[in-house]
């Protein structure tokens, strides 16, 4: 039986004391013990920005990657070596400003993997920043008069654009986080978990307390059933995005890499090795 502390190393995190994102890593360690992932079987990719610091906290395979750029890192972990789980984790900012596009090429080309957002609506890491999602009239040093840009809806998009697992969770509901975690690395195809992270030292509006008044937990629901697409949109507009459980899974979901011709082998399966002397001229032009 594998423990969640199997997939803890001895580096202390620096999030400051509280910060959402301690609750997401625990969340995963947790899905990933109850999963009994193996340890080298798991790769976590992470972007830059407080929520990077994520991929260096576990005891699996890790690449702390570029701001932006989890996600073409991680598609590739998994395009060339499918035996692996492969969880990328960013920031809102990592993925919805300067890597949306990634995202959004994420989600259409469906590779079986996992994308956590760790949603503190702020630029943590550069001091509290605004970020694309950040709510209008959000007061910070970059916008001392607020914010005057409409937020972005993760789920909205995600779901706009034809995503086959949608997830939202709160680092305040750790039972829910786990529970959407694990259905989202047994999706097949990729799934998104957009989870709200407090960051309790620039963002002092969307505190722990604001979460607890604004979410609407489908999973409290009465009558509580999978929604099909058109229920789903219409929850998340309705609640303006502020909705956790998983929001959306389309059951007939087939991962791209399965639409892949079956002679064409990943990388994983090939014999790269190379001449030593061609690998030392190689390495001597770089
Ligand atoms: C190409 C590039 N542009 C800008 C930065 C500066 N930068 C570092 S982290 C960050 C934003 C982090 O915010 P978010 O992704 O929301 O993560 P958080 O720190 O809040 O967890 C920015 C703009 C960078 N590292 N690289």
């Amino acid at each position: 039986m594998a423990n969640m502390k199997d997939y803890s190393n001895n580096i202390i995190p620096n999030w400051c004391p509280g910060c959402g994102h301690f609750s997401i890593q625990r969340a995963l360690q947790v899905a990933a013990s109850k999963l009994e992932i193996p340890n080298e079987k798991l790769a976590i990719v992470s972007g830059i920005g407080c929520s990077g610091r994520i991929s260096g906290y576990m005891n699996s395979y890790s690449f702390h990657g570029i701001h932006g750029r989890s996600l073409p890192i991680a598609q590739g972990i998994k395009a060339s070596n499918r035996d692996l789980t492969v969880i990328a984790a960013g920031g809102d900012g990592d993925g919805f400003a300067i890597g949306l596009s990634h995202t959004l090429h994420a989600i259409r080309r469906n590779i079986n993997m996992t994308y956590i957002v760790l949603n503190n609506q702020i630029y943590g890491l550069t001091k509290g920043h605004t970020s694309p999602l950040s709510e209008v009239g959000f007061e910070t040093k970059s916008t001392p008069t607020g914010s005057i840009e409409t937020p972005i809806r993760p789920g909205i998009v995600a779901l706009a654009n034809g995503i086959t697992f949608l997830g939202q969770g709160f680092s305040g509901y750790q039972e829910q986080l786990v529970d959407i975690i694990i259905k989202a690395i047994q999706h097949e195809g990729f799934s998104m978990v957009n989870v709200f992270s407090p960051c309790i030292t620039y963002n002092k509006i969307n505190t722990y307390q604001w979460f607890r008044e604004h979410l609407i937990n489908l999973d409290e629901e009465e009558n509580k059933k999978p929604l099909n697409y058109q229920e789903a949109m219409n929850r998340l507009i309705e609640t303006e995005g502020l909705c956790t459980g998983v929001i959306y899974q389309d059951p007939t979901s087939h991962s791209y890499l399965d639409k892949l011709q079956p002679e064409k082998k990943p990388l994983s399966h090939l014999n790269l090795k190379i001449p030593e002397e061609d690998f030392n001229n190689l390495i001597n032009l770089y």
